[in-house]
């Protein structure tokens, strides 16, 4: 049994790899709701849907979000009507948040919404929210404190960043199952996602980052910089507003405290014997994912790097 910590892109790339391997129903995803964002009065749950569209081979993989082959008619018309229409929600993927709107208005929490969602569409692994409880990732810019999709989507990460929060997060518990998720598995991944506003959620929800500290299984990080730049997105400037290095030593030295193996890309080797110093063991893999070979061949290391490491 696996247990991951996932933002979006990223982390379902891993997701996909691993499940091109191994057996789904042994994973665990714990998924940043941080993103998360209610539009037209639904609520989306961007990273959520990610991975729940990859375990269900309905992933856009183009795009690196939304349903595959998808359509935007209920868009076009929201536009006519007048609505901003900025954040392109296909319509599968626009019944995807109709039906965790209406599961939250019966009163189910969020955790029974997704699980819902999930059986629907098949998919036999563990899929939780971080917490059932409303957390928001806001990213002040000289022109405002924006919601992280507006900065990323909206204004498409160009604003300048002073800072970022996390609305709410001092009072978010962890949904139910995240923490025994962490302390029963044999390993647990933290998904090369950015540091700052995937995990950055997820690791400040009450107890997780004590419990990836105090679980006897080996916790591994994917390093989700490689030669100084993100893979994707603006992790690179969410990581300098915070005062860290941009690159793979700088998310190592983010995750030390929490981190047992540290898995870097073969462009970044040179700094193995710095991360090494920290404390963490450092394994050396080819890491960028550009097509369905690549997430394989990398879920593939990551299971033989587990099993050669600990005997999972
Ligand atoms: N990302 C974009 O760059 N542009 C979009 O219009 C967009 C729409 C969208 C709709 C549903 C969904 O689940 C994800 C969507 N994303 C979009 C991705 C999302 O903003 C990010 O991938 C995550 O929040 C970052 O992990």
């Amino acid at each position: 049994v696996i247990t991951l910590l996932a933002g979006g892109t990223g982390a379902a790339k891993l997701v996909d790899g691993l499940v091109q391997e191994t057996d789904s129903a042994g994973l665990t995803v714990i998924c940043n709701t941080g993103d998360d964002i209610n539009l037209y009065g639904l609520h989306i749950s961007p990273d959520i849907d990610t991975i729940l569209y990859t375990l269900a081979r309905m992933n856009d993989w183009e795009k690196g979000w939304g349903v595959k082959g998808d359509s935007f008619f209920c868009l076009e018309s929201l536009k006519r009507f007048g609505y901003e229409t900025w954040f392109r929600i296909g319509d599968r993927d626009m019944a995807t948040h109709i039906h965790r709107t209406l599961e939250l208005r019966r009163g189910r929490t969020l955790a029974e919404a997704i699980d819902s969602l999930r059986s629907a569409l098949g998919v036999k692994a563990r899929v939780l929210p971080m917490s059932n409880d409303p957390v928001e990732t806001r990213v002040v810019t000289p022109n405002g404190d924006l919601h992280f999709q507006e900065f990323f989507v909206r204004e498409g990460w160009k604003e300048v960043v002073d800072s970022v929060y996390f609305r709410g997060i001092d009072d978010a518990r962890p949904a139910p199952g995240v923490i025994a998720a962490i302390l029963e598995s044999q390993a647990v991944i933290l998904c090369p996602s950015n540091p700052v506003t995937s995990l950055g959620p997820i690791l400040g929800v009450l107890g997780i980052r004590e419990a990836l500290r105090d679980t006897c299984a080996p916790v591994m990080a994917i390093s989700p910089i490689v030669g100084g730049a993100p893979v994707s997105g603006p992790a690179h400037k969410l990581m300098a507003a915070k005062g860290w290095e941009v690159s793979s030593l700088g998310v190592a030295k983010a995750l030390r405290d929490v981190t047992d193996f540290f898995v870097i890309d073969t462009r970044d080797q040179e700094m193995a014997p710095a991360i090494s110093t920290l404390g963490i063991k450092v394994l050396v893999t080819e890491t960028v994912m550009t097509n369905g070979e690549d997430r394989k061949k990398l879920g593939r290391s990551i299971l033989d790097i587990l099993k050669s490491e600990q005997g999972i």
